[in-house]
């Protein structure tokens, strides 16, 4: 058994998380300052599955977790509970996780940098001073990289130049500040790992998708869900529009291709890293995705599964909001997941049919929000300046 800290338990990663962890038998804590509920509240939206407070998750859910609402970037607070609690292990997914959003403006860039960068900061130096050989499951992502013209690496590669060798992590490119924060944090990890010897697994995580996992037996029990310009990622928005007879929308060619990982198998992967941590003072990564899709892959699928619900759905692509290549080589390494035992639970096809069944009672919901769907906010218009 761990003792296992979540920072951000009531998000929508963490709350699957911390309930997969307390019923598999580990001990539970986790706070957040719930942001992203006022967050998305603040760009006119509301998670599709209405869902309840923290306090009241917790109580419908009868195993164990203790829940305190609270922000990482407050040290006394953090430092306190990291203090009280003696984590074994920390999960660390209190941060602002939408690229659009910190595209928006000056204000939301400096927000995302200041809460992710600082808050990761604190989480460090917590360990450092009260929980020294405690393992930091910190979550990065695969946006890190960018969509470099090579295979993306898992492990450290060797780089040659002027006749000399050197081993460095696997260069980063991201593409938004938000992307850019978590490159950040991870500079920061590096140092923390050289210096003080800190235990870190650097989640590089690719887009999540999903309603489920095998903990939500009750409807009061999901987790949130976004469909909104900002919150929503790929295919989650692509079901949501297909629910309300929306044209899905693809931007621009349609050819960005990610790595794409279920709901249930982000917190499959996350507990095995978890019940196999890394050696003392060791920091590596996991590129942590099942497949990898392109944007109009994905359209397609969501409208195939959404005729076998008995929906027809429109594709119309359409002007891209990002900055960012829309057809590109796209290779991943993730082997170090599967070698501990990660396996997709199901198909994206059988995933996306739960979702249809999830989001189907949700549709007055989403129609009444229908308008932040559309993108409003284009990340500089500049977009005949990118070369495919
Ligand atoms: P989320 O916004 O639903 O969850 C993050 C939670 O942390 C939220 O509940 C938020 O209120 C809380 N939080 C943010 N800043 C905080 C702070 N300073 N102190 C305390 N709580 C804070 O996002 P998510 O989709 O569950 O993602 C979780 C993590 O995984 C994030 O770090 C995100 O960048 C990363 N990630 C997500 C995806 C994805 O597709 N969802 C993919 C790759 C990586
Ligand atoms: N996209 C569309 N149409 C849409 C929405 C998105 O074509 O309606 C495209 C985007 O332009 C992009 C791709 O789909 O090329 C993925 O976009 P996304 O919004 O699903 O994902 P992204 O912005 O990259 O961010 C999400 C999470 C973030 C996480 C990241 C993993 O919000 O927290 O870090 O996925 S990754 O993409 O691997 O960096």
């Amino acid at each position: 058994m761990k003792s296992v800290l979540i920072c951000g338990c009531d998000g929508y990663i963490g709350w699957g998380l911390a309930m997969h962890l307390a019923k598999r038998g580990h001990r539970v804590a986790g706070f957040d300052n719930l942001h992203r509920r006022r967050n998305v509240n603040a760009v006119g939206s509301i998670s599709a599955i209405p869902i309840p407070t923290m306090e009241e998750r917790v109580e419908y859910f009868d195993g164990n977790i203790e829940y305190q609402m609270g922000d990482a970037t407050d040290y006394e607070f953090l430092s306190g509970i990291v203090k009280d609690f003696k984590p074994d292990t920390i999960v660390q997914l209190a941060e602002q996780p939408s690229a659009p959003f910190s595209m928006k403006n000056q204000k939301q860039a400096f927000y995302t940098q200041q809460n992710n960068v600082l808050g990761s900061l604190n989480v460090l130096f917590a360990i450092k001073e009260f929980v020294p050989d405690c393992h930091l499951l910190k979550l990065g992502t695969m946006g890190e990289y960018g969509t470099p013209n090579i295979t993306i690496a898992e492990n450290p590669v060797e780089l040659e130049y002027d006749g000399r060798k050197e081993t460095i992590q696997f260069p980063k490119q991201p593409g938004s500040f938000y992307h850019a924060s978590k490159v950040h944090d991870t500079t920061n990890i590096l140092l923390a790992n050289r210096i003080w010897g800190l235990s870190c697994t650097d989640v590089m995580q690719g887009v999540v998708y999903g309603t489920r996992t095998n903990e939500m037996t009750d409807d009061k029990l999901l987790t949130r869900f976004d469909f909104d310009e900002s919150f929503g990622t790929a295919i989650n928005r692509f079901v949501a529009q297909a629910v309300i007879d929306y044209p899905l929308t693809p931007y621009g060619k349609g050819g960005q291709t990610r790595g794409y990982l279920a709901l249930i198998d982000s917190v499959q992967c996350l507990r095995l890293a978890v019940e196999n941590p890394p050696k003392q003072g060791e920091y590596r990564v996991f590129n942590q995705l099942a497949k990898t899709y392109s944007v109009l892959e994905l359209a397609n699928l969501v409208q195939e599964v959404a005729y076998d619900c008995g929906i027809t759905t429109r594709i119309d692509c359409i002007e891209n909001p990002r900055i960012e290549k829309e057809n590109h080589y796209y290779n991943v390494e993730s082997q170090k997941l599967r070698n501990l035992g990660f396996k997709e639970t199901r198909s994206i096809k059988d995933e996306l049919h739960l979702m249809f069944a999830d989001l189907s009672k949700c549709g007055d919901r989403i129609k009444a929000h229908r308008d932040v769907i559309e993108p409003s906010s284009f990340w500089n218009g500049k977009i005949h300046n990118i070369v495919n």
